[in-house]
């Protein structure tokens, strides 16, 4: 597929509408591992099939102890529902964040600032213009996308990209209006910046979700170097957050930290590192996180307004060089334990949970993107902890960026090269 990704746009387009029935047939693969069954059926069976082995099999980097059973190396589980994956198309370029439309069919951001609607056939629309420059260089770009509930009558859009500014790269929030043809759009503001910027190209954070209430909650990263690092647990800086801002970008009256003196008054979390992936529970409304630690330290957060997450006085993790990060501490009062935490490290990016209908054992199941780790993660949660983690899709050998669940109640998830996916029920 590599002459395709180097074509022309039109004829990129041509090739994909021609290919994409051939890939959708060539590429459907299901959870069953075997050879008698090449279309992919997995024989019936019932009931949660739980492993008591973790599905993690790699020694760990630190010799840390968790805070409680179960934050990591959780045992496997194994979805006995039959399931298959096909791919859609693979003419994406660095899609980074992916979100449904009303109509079911996809709204795709690519890391060097384009926009695209995908149909669930995988057949991909051109580019849309209007989109405010981005600095695509290292982990910065068009990142996370969400849009308005009301999208349908107001034809809003927000979006998460790296601005290049004259003091360097901050992660911003845009706006705009889909013009009704889909090939532009309008109206476009940068509503928010977390500010400082800094010449550094790592660490932007990157995802948006829209909560029930109509705010935006927004994941800054804390920009990777060790002089913006400890920005993360000053309240006076955007970086290493989460902020919750209206739609016109302006800090939600009544966020939790707002009243602190010298406290930016749109965060509403810090302590983090890299988060990228931001999820809300179906049933509970709850904000679940993921971000990524240093090595052996990437975390799953459920987040409590106003609360510290520590990052980078406690991790699990290292430094990259091998060495302990700051005094070598897993805890600390007033500082949150993650949920769940990876050593090695997958490298989680965006997230879903699973609401629909089709895979019922999935239900408010979470799923994320596994980048370093190439594949899905599933987590079975419990009680606010996670009881189970399963790996889907491992053998396709992809940095999965993001996930969401589709109107049709299956889920879309796309790669670092370039790949749609649709997991659905066989
Ligand atoms: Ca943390």
């Amino acid at each position: 597929m590599t002459l395709l990704l180097n074509t022309t746009t039109m004829k990129t387009q041509l090739l994909i509408i021609a290919t994409s029935s051939f890939l959708a047939a060539a590429s459907c693969k299901s959870n069953s591992d075997s050879p008698a069954t090449p279309t992919g059926t997995t024989p019936p069976t019932s009931g949660t099939t739980t492993s008591s082995s973790p599905v993690e099999t790699n020694p760990p980097n630190a010799t840390y102890s968790s805070a409680f059973a179960g934050q990591t190396r959780v045992a496997g589980v194994q979805s006995t529902t039959s399931y298959q994956s096909n791919v859609l198309t693979t003419a994406l370029r660095s899609p980074w964040g992916i979100t449904s439309l009303p109509d079911g069919r996809l709204l795709i951001t690519e890391k060097a600032g384009t926009m695209r609607i995908a149909t669930t056939t995988g057949r991909l629309g051109e580019p849309i213009t209007g989109i405010p420059t981005v600095n695509p260089a290292g982990q910065g770009g068009l990142l996370g996308v969400r849009v308005d509930p009301a999208f349908s009558t107001n034809r809003t859009v927000y979006w998460v990209f790296s601005e290049p500014t004259t003091d360097g790269n901050l992660t911003a929030v845009a706006k705009g209006q889909l013009s009704p043809d889909e090939t532009r759009f309008e109206g476009v503001a940068v509503i928010y910046r977390a500010l400082p910027a800094y010449r550094g190209t790592a660490h932007y954070g990157g995802r948006v979700v829209i909560d029930q209430a109509g705010n935006l909650l927004v994941s800054t990263g804390e920009r990777a170097d060790n002089v913006t690092r400890t920005q993360a647990q000053g309240l006076n800086s955007g970086l290493g957050k989460i902020v919750r801002i209206t739609k016109e970008g302006v800090p939600t009256a009544g966020n939790p930290l707002a009243s602190q003196a010298g406290a930016r008054p749109e965060v509403y979390t810090y302590g983090h590192r890299n988060p990228q992936g931001l999820a809300l529970h179906p049933v509970t409304g709850d904000l679940w996180q993921s971000e990524h630690g240093p090595r052996g330290g990437d975390e799953i957060n459920h987040i409590q307004p106003g609360a510290n997450y520590g990052w980078p006085v406690i991790t699990y993790g290292l430094e990259y060089s091998g060495q302990r990060l700051g005094e070598g501490i897993q805890q600390r009062a007033g500082m949150e334990q993650p949920v769940y935490y990876w050593d090695p490290v997958v490298s989680p990016s965006g997230m879903t949970f699973y609401s629909g209908n089709r895979i019922p054992e999935w239900q408010n199941n979470l799923f994320i993107g596994a980048l370093s780790g190439m594949h899905i993660v599933r987590l079975v949660i419990e009680n606010n902890r996670v009881v189970g983690e399963e790996r889907l899709l491992a053998s396709e050998g992809q940095r999965f960026r993001d996930i969401t669940q589709g109107t049709d109640g299956a889920l879309y998830a796309i790669t670092d090269g370039g790949r749609l996916y649709r997991i659905d029920r066989r």
